[in-house]
């Protein structure tokens, strides 16, 4: 994605999944935006935007953050919000591992409380030990902790999958980490 590009789809993942009163838009219980009220809101504080930079985004996307309805009048988050959204997700059998990338300053703290959301709804976990690893250098020295899924998921707990393909659960309790050396 190109850099002007980039600086958009990281507005939209601000106002989109964290602070969409930032500039007076309002989102449905399913986290949609109407798109030509994001447009408007965001000229309305200084944030050009346009139908056509929003399509290259979503479209471009290296994570496929977002999502547009069929018919193109609405937007939303894939993933990753902070306020409360109703993504409609529903409960799927996890693979045989799955990954959380961190920095190892934060390892005694999980390994004490476990894995929490930390302000997101969801803690994120990823099938794949690369990205897991690219999620983990974003906050420092990186380390990947491998998940038990489907101990947790005989044991009751739930897990997600988004559009986009990151897996999400609620919590995920030390017993079932263990780091990856
Ligand atoms: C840590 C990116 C101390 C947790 C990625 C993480 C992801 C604890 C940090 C998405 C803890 C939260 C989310 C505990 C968890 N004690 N620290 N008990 N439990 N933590 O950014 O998972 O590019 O909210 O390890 O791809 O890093 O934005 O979550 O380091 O999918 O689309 O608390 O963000 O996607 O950090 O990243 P974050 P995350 P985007």
């Amino acid at each position: 994605m190109d850099q002007p590009l980039k600086a958009v789809s990281k507005f939209l993942s601000y106002i989109l999944r964290h602070r969409p009163e930032a500039i007076d838009l309002e989102l449905n219980a399913g986290g949609w935006a109407a798109v030509a009220d994001l447009i408007q809101c965001a000229g309305k504080h200084d944030h050009f935007l346009s139908e056509e930079i929003i399509k290259k985004v979503v479209i471009s996307n290296d994570k496929q953050r977002f999502k547009l309805s069929e018919d193109g009048q609405y937007i939303r988050a894939n993933q990753g919000h902070s306020i409360p959204v109703n993504l409609d997700l529903l409960p799927l059998t996890p693979p045989s591992a799955l990954f959380h990338g961190t920095a190892t300053r934060f390892l005694a703290s999980i390994m004490a409380s476990g894995l929490l959301p930390s302000g997101r709804q969801h803690v994120h976990l990823s099938a794949s030990y690369e990205i897991a690893i690219a999620v983990g250098r974003r906050h420092g020295k990186p380390t990947v902790l491998k998940i038990n899924a489907p101990k947790m998921q005989t044991d009751g707990y739930l897990f997600y999958c988004s559009e986009n393909g990151v897996w999400l659960t609620d919590y995920v309790p030390t017993q079932y980490l263990v780091e990856v050396e």
